[in-house]
């Protein structure tokens, strides 16, 4: 039988956290030996907020060595970089003329957003979403590995692909976004009443997959728990102690009654070292192996090379049945 297709990627936009990784990338590696995988670095969507130009371009690629270092195998799957497939840019064209403003206009990410960098609410940033459409029904993904916060895009896809396949007759697969059960939402450490975002500018508030050890131990102490001192998984009342589960659970991987039966009695002190060190472990190998990658940049381009190579033979042959259905002139 012929494997499923897998699509995703994450903006290039910096440093991830223990919630993009969690959220996204440790799902990418399960996924590996039974899909055909497609991973990009979302390069284009990153030029949505202002960028420094040198520094879009060491942070794509450093991504690449992070997606390796976190394990995924460059042989089992697509690793490119989005900006050198020129078919995506060309088909979200097309797709931004069968989406209507008032479906863009729902949006909560461009709100948010919007509201974030009000003094560049650009055009890119309210068509974000239709990019990702391209991104994904290019490749006929079925299944699109993402955080919760992504879910909304997926179903804009949805209907986009349902509105071109009603109009022109069966082109798109309608692809699921396919959203981890504990991880989909990892909070921030101080507050952990919103998710733990990489562009938040207080420093405690998020893990970083680079951060030192000493690091991670101390933004762990001081994370946001409550007075009741019991390691009880309750999203609404305890918001804190349960993402610190949430955290420690999917390391481990173990089901929060596990971990709840793990720590009874252990009051938070014991609970906090004990999903600082369990990150910790987990970071040290991923960290060596960045590092070591990020000194041989030869190596991460002959990667992203044979990727490319790969994903645009796939995007360009989409994009012609697309060009040809809708009336453009292609040979
Ligand atoms: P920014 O803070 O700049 O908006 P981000 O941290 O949300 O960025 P993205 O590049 O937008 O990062 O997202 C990459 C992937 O990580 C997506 O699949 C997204 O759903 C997932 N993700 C991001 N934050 C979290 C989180 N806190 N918990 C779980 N998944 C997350
Ligand atoms: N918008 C996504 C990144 C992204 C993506 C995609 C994810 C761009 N294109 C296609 C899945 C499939 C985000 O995580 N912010």
């Amino acid at each position: 039988m012929e494997k499923k297709t897998i699509l995703s990627g994450i903006q290039a936009t910096g440093n991830l956290t223990l919630g993009n990784y969690l959220g996204a990338l440790n799902n990418w590696i399960e996924m590996q030996d039974k899909y055909d995988c497609y991973y990009m670095i979302a390069d284009l969507h990153t030029l949505t907020i202002r960028k420094d130009p040198e520094e879009l371009r060491k942070n794509t690629l450093s991504l690449i060595a992070l997606y390796i270092a976190a394990g995924l195998d460059p042989d089992k799957n697509t690793i490119f970089i989005q900006s050198h497939i020129p078919a995506h840019s060309c088909l979200s064209w097309v797709l931004n003329c069968y989406t209507y403003m008032g479906e863009l206009n729902r949006m909560t990410q461009f709100k948010d957003k919007a509201a974030k960098h009000a003094d560049n609410i650009n055009s890119g940033l309210f068509t974000y979403p239709v990019l990702m459409a391209a991104d994904i029904l290019a490749y006929n993904a079925d299944l699109v590995p993402v955080g919760d916060d992504q879910k909304q895009h997926l179903e804009i896809t949805r209907d986009i692909a349902e509105r071109f396949n009603s109009i022109y007759g069966e082109t798109f697969k309608m692809p699921e976004a396919y959203i981890g059960k504990v991880g989909a939402r990892i909070m921030g450490l101080q507050d952990p009443t919103a998710k733990m975002s990489k562009s938040s500018p207080n420093e405690l508030d998020k893990i970083l997959l680079t951060d030192t050890p000493e690091d991670i131990r101390k933004k762990f102490k001081k994370a946001v728990t409550d007075s009741e001192n019991v390691v009880r998984y309750d999203r609404e009342t305890k918001p804190g102690v349960s993402n610190l589960m949430a955290i420690y659970g999917i390391i481990k991987n173990k089901t929060m009654e596990e971990v709840e039966k793990e720590f009874e009695g252990a009051g938070y002190g014991n609970f906090k070292s004990a999903v600082a060190e369990a990150v910790v472990q987990r970071l040290e190998p991923l960290q060596k192996r960045y590092y070591e990658l990020l000194e041989n940049p030869e190596k991460l381009k002959a990667i992203y090379e044979k990727g490319d190579k790969k994903a645009s033979e796939k995007a360009n042959k989409m994009l012609k049945e697309v060009y040809t259905k809708i009336g453009l002139v292609v040979d």
